[in-house]
């Protein structure tokens, strides 16, 4: 990685923390779904120049001058996403998805319209109608969530689709394991009339190599983001498609307004030419290879866990996640057990949750990253054997009963996990498999 010699001569407290991020992020296995190695281009793009310049506006209409070359970046950046996607219409300013999001309601919805989305605690998205978001703040938020088999329920979604009526329906997920049934949403959206929008931020890149189909044909607007699975920098980007200009030909420029200037102020340029770098990774046939690969990781890992006769939702997954379930309010031990060996991962909510989002009773884990590492199907029956083995030894491991007694609990526990002797032998194993498969340095 770089040697930040500049910081390193006049700022030490942040170079002593870049080290030892960098050496954590190289000697664990980072198993947390929505995360993900970005290729030395796409650093270098990040780590550029144009973090100088303002450009609020789009190109050949912005608001400052000294833009010619700014231009030219946003163009290459909408116009590789388009051909990748196959769209016609792209935004990459907004700052991640979440702004991204915001942009659809300004740019599809009035303040006190009803809305529809993916329960978080089942899987779905803050900015898809969650009572602690905005979302739901401004707009009236009705919820839909998933059947005990971890699906979701189609026919209830159409049901309170009937009911309620909304102007916007959301597609898409932060932990959901199973294809999302597009053309289906797109008949029970089509039916009341409502626009429907796929959050793809966690599959956007499977959707590019051919991994998990694409929402392009159904939906109106595609939000992602553009640092999970398609690998690039931390950013968002809000696409139109033909059945979205066909049902309002004026949607592409309501969603320039909402971004810019409903929402925010000059674009992060250093991002967009972030993004251009990766989408030219992302339209190769090695990154088609590394989506799929990263699916049958996945299943790999999923598959080893299940023959060790640990649970997971909806048993198996079809896409680079994997809900496991750890008992009730079990979540954080486990993330604190598994962070002792080098495993990253977050403890998650289950369909159904007996407990609670800040306790809840699963771990998500992903493939993103170790696929990025170049393991496969051998590494992956390894890290879900190393899990088990960690589930076996802190299965007596419970929370107490009372709520305040909790956070000194895990404080305690996280001590015992580092100090705890048959989890530094997993540990010692997991550091050699980090050797053995270094953090990459180019993908093409
Ligand atoms: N925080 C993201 C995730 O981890 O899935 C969603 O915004």
């Amino acid at each position: 990685m770089s040697d930040y010699k500049f910081i390193r001569k006049q700022d030490s407290e942040i170079y002593k923390a870049l080290i030892a991020e960098g050496k954590r992020q190289a000697e664990g296995v980072e198993l947390i779904p929505s995360e993900n190695i970005v290729s030395r281009a796409v650093l270098e793009a990040m780590g550029s120049m144009l973090t100088n310049k303002y450009s609020e506006g789009y190109p050949n209409a912005r608001y400052y001058g000294g833009n010619e070359v700014i231009d030219k970046i946003e163009d290459i950046a909408r116009n590789r996403a388009k051909k990748l996607f196959r769209v016609p219409y792209v935004n990459v300013q907004p700052y991640s998805g979440s702004p991204a999001n915001l942009a659809v309601y300004l740019a599809t919805c009035s303040p006190g319209d009803t809305i529809m989305g993916h329960l978080l605690t089942a899987g779905g998205h803050l900015t898809h109608g969650w009572k602690a978001s905005a979302t739901s703040m401004f707009y009236k938020a009705v919820q839909y969530g998933v059947k005990p088999d971890g699906y979701l329920d189609i026919d209830e979604i159409a049901r309170l689709a009937k009911e309620h009526r909304p102007k916007l329906i959301w597609v898409g997920a932060t932990a959901y394991v199973r294809e999302f049934p597009f053309k289906e949403l797109a008949a029970i959206a089509d039916s009341v009339g409502a626009y429907l929008a796929a959050d793809i931020a966690h599959i956007a890149g499977l959707v590019v190599a051919g991994a998990h189909s694409s929402p392009v044909p159904y939906v109106h607007i595609v939000t992602t983001t553009t640092h999970k699975t398609l690998r690039g920098p931390r950013g968002g980007m809000i696409m139109v498609t033909e059945k979205g200009l066909a049902k309002d030909p004026e949607l592409a420029a309501k969603i320039d307004r909402a971004i810019f200037p409903n929402l925010q102020g000059g674009p992060h340029n250093h991002t967009t030419a972030g993004i251009a770098v990766a989408l030219k990774e992302a339209s190769t046939p090695r990154f088609r290879a590394y989506g799929k690969q990263i699916v049958a990781n996945a299943k790999t890992l999923a598959g080893a866990l299940m023959k060790r006769g640990i649970e997971i939702v909806s048993n198996g997954t079809d896409n680079h996640m994997i809900l496991v379930k750890c008992g009730t309010g079990r979540g954080a031990i486990l993330e604190i057990a598994l962070d002792a060996i080098g495993l990253t991962t977050n403890k998650n909510t289950i369909p159904d949750e007996p407990s609670s989002p800040f306790y809840p009773s699963g771990i998500r884990i992903g493939t993103p990253s170790i696929t990025t590492r170049n393991m496969k199907e051998r590494e992956m029956r390894m890290i879900g054997n190393w899990i088990a083995d960690v589930m076996d030894i802190v299965k007596d491991e419970q929370l107490s009963a009372e709520k305040t007694g909790r956070k000194a609990y895990l404080a305690n526990f996280s001590k015992r996990a580092h100090a705890n002797s048959k989890l530094k032998k997993i540990h010692a194993k997991v550091r050699a498999l980090c050797k053995k498969f270094p953090i990459p340095q180019s993908f093409v």
